[in-house]
């Protein structure tokens, strides 16, 4: 059993007159967060790549409950939260959704551990306990009542059913006894679209030494962000090749953008050094500031001449030897390639990512 349990929750509750090993969980950043809807991990269902429990549950519900366009915005947000809320205001046929709702949470818990190799160790490593999602505020998926509600241990006292910690048992199940190794599914998403629309946690730039605003991604997020985002740059000093800094995001979807500068493409062995700096550097900063979400845009590949598929190799080589010097930072990583040509040459190099396009 991970050590993290006993000090993460792993507990006990009454069920009839027997005391039962459980593990409380609530808010994705807790040990047992995992386990939690809101907690960011990549996963694939019916070929769609899906950043959270959360966003593959709420984009089903508005598409079980016939609004498509609510089902979308939910798909161009990485946060939880605003994909609760946009499918809060869906009108609802409560039979339909409360006959099939407990399928589909079955459907995606099962693709977000059997494609995670990490996640489903911890969620083995749970054994046969109980699980209990618990919130006051949800009376669906969790026990209805708060993570230090004396109450939780008693499913008596509960005032919800516990959709989520039951289903969780259920794929934990089916785990154990599935012999197949879960394949390992590249923790990337290649999506084809603009970096200028994507509400993530912070976006890159590929801006110029003097951080000014020039063309392409620089003068479509400039004009997105508007006026003021300039103004910060100002006040910067600039930006060496390589170096990445970081700035509000102002009028963007997005909380961050992040500005690297690329190498002008030019042959020579210092090209990808460099450019694998931009990469380096902006998931640095963006740890720094305990960012999860980041999406890039294909670095040098406009301007400065950087052939693309040399240019995407560098770019993903980059991010997975971030990975492996950051083994325990959670960082959902997004390349997201404005034109057809980038796209294809991310897909060709990796077949396994999620890939979607921009709705
Ligand atoms: N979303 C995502 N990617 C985009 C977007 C967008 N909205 N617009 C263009 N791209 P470039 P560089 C792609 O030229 O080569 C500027 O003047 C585009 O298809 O923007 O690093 C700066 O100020 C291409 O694949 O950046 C710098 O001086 C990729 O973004 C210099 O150019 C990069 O193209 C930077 O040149």
């Amino acid at each position: 059993m991970a050590d993290i349990f006993f000090h993460g929750g792993r507990d006990y509750l009454l069920y009839g007159d027997q005391q039962q090993k459980a593990i409380f969980f609530h808010d994705a950043d807790d040990p047992g967060g995992f386990m939690c809807n809101w907690y960011r991990s990549g996963f694939v269902v019916d070929g769609i790549a899906y950043t959270s429990m959360e966003q593959y549950l709420m984009s089903r519900k508005c598409l079980v409950l016939g609004d498509e366009a609510a089902a979308a915005r939910i798909m161009k947000t990485d946060i939880p939260a605003n994909q609760k809320a946009i499918a809060a205001n869906v009108k609802e046929n409560s039979v339909i959704w409360d006959g099939i709702k407990q399928a589909i949470l079955m459907r995606g818990l099962y693709a977000k551990f059997q494609q995670n190799p990490p996640l489903t160790a911890l969620l083995r490593d749970t054994e046969d306990v109980w699980l209990v999602a618990c919130s006051q505020t949800d009376k669906i998926w969790t026990c209805g009542v708060g993570i230090a509600d004396e109450r939780r241990r008693d499913p008596k006292c509960w005032l919800g059913p516990n959709l989520l910690g039951f289903a969780l048992m259920e794929v934990r199940s089916a785990l154990k006894e599935s012999k197949e190794v879960a394949p390992e599914v590249e923790p990337i998403v290649v999506v084809h679209g603009d970096i200028t629309k994507m509400d993530l946690d912070c976006v890159v730039n590929a801006a110029n030494r003097t951080l000014f605003g020039g063309k392409g991604v620089d003068a479509a997020i400039n004009k997105a962000a508007g006026p003021k985002l300039r103004k910060e740059y100002l006040s910067m000093g600039g930006c060496r090749v390589g170096e990445a800094k970081i700035t509000k995001a102002y009028n963007l979807p997005c909380k961050w953008v992040i500005h690297t500068v690329g190498p002008t493409y030019d042959g020579g062995p210092n090209n990808a050094v460099q450019l694998g700096d931009c990469y380096r550097n902006s998931l640095d900063l963006a740890m720094e500031h305990n960012l999860h979400a980041i999406a890039f845009p294909a670095i040098s590949t406009g301007f400065l001449g950087y052939p693309l598929e040399e240019a995407a190799h560098v770019a993903i080589d980059a991010v997975r030897r971030w990975r492996v010097s950051n083994p325990d930072y959670d960082m959902h990583v997004t390349f997201c390639c404005f034109d057809t040509k980038n796209f294809e040459a991310y897909k060709k190099i990796l077949p396994n990512a999620a890939t979607m396009e921009q709705l």
